[in-house]
């Protein structure tokens, strides 16, 4: 445990107005219930948990003009932004615990500026079944949690791509998706015609978790910024059933920790997402209690000493 990380601020967003199945609402409570806080304390961690953000209830409607929710979403994302621009320059990592993807808006938004305005390189890992690059063109659903990737990148709504002030928010070429198995037709199209750099599951089946991870890492140096935005569907559906969206052939338990301990390996995690936990669809608190094995290993949680590493 000879790593040094800086206090942490735990940030509950409950809300799926993104989402096309009701539930993740109930996500950060789900994962203080599995103990997030005492297992990172336990790490030797400074935690706060902030407590909820507030905002509006679902309204539980059909799409206008492509999108679902869009309002609602817009001022989730909004509270969300501002949470986690608080945290960034008050000093504590912000570890937010949605809530549905769509709010990876918000969080990276404020991560992409205050990277711009410190100088910063900014590196986001996008552990995910979805590439969520949907736009109200192409999407088969209108639900925003399908589009956070492609808002980000400048391909939305004004509301959302424009929410921080800075168009694009973040740079195509600052993510790398992990973990990919499902994508919609259009979706398919539109990322090859922007380029975005994916790690399917095919190729990790091809190449390994472990190559494919040194080379999602790969350029990174003391002056990134690293960015993980978890939706825990990313996970195979054996291990995670509580999401709303389960696609099968996702990493395994082994895969997923040698993700987290790589990723602690950098040293360089300065801030974090958990996603579309969902505990409407889970057993005793499986997934919740999983995605918080998981962000053990990614704080440096390992079996044993690495020589070089730990003494
Ligand atoms: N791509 C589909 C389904 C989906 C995306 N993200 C999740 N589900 N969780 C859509 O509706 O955009
Ligand atoms: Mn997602
Ligand atoms: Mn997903």
């Amino acid at each position: 445990m000879s790593r040094h990380y800086p206090p942490v601020a735990l940030i509950g967003a409950p809300t799926d107005v993104g989402a096309g199945h009701r539930g993740a609402s109930m996500g950060p409570e789900a994962l203080r219930v599995a103990n997030l806080h005492g297992r990172l304390r336990l790490r030797g961690l400074d935690v706060l948990d902030r407590g909820n953000l507030a905002g509006p209830p679902n309204p539980w409607t059909g799409p206008v003009d492509g999108y679902r929710h869009l309002a609602e979403v817009t001022a989730w994302n909004r509270a969300v932004m501002d949470a986690v621009a608080a945290e960034l320059v008050g000093g504590r990592m912000p570890i937010l615990l949605g809530g549905d993807h769509c709010l990876a808006i918000g969080s990276i938004t404020a991560v992409a500026n205050h990277c711009r305005a410190t100088g910063k390189t900014l590196r986001v890992l996008w552990l995910d079944a979805h590439a969520d690059f949907n736009t109200s063109q192409i999407t088969p659903s209108g639900n925003i949690h399908g589009m956070p990737v492609a808002c980000l990148c400048g391909y939305g709504p004004e509301e959302l791509v424009s929410l921080g002030g800075h168009v694009p928010a973040m740079d195509t070429r600052s993510i790398r998706q992990i973990g990919i198995r499902s994508v919609d037709a259009g979706e398919k199209r539109f990322v090859h015609e922007v380029g975005l750099d994916i790690y399917d599951m095919r190729y990790i089946d091809e190449v390994g978790m472990r190559g494919v991870m040194q080379q999602a890492l790969a350029g990174m140096d003391d002056n990134t910024h690293l960015h993980v935005s978890f939706d825990v569907d990313f996970l195979d559906p054996a291990i995670a059933p509580g999401v709303g969206t389960t696609v099968p052939g996702g990493p395994t338990y082994r895969e997923a920790q040698l993700v987290m301990e790589m990723i602690a390996d950098t040293g360089r995690l300065a801030s974090l997402d958990i996603f579309e936990v969902n505990p409407a669809y889970d057993n005793h608190n499986q997934t919740a209690l999983l995605a918080v094995d998981l962000v053990e290993s990614l704080f440096g949680k390992s079996t044993l000493m690495r020589r070089g590493v730990d003494d």
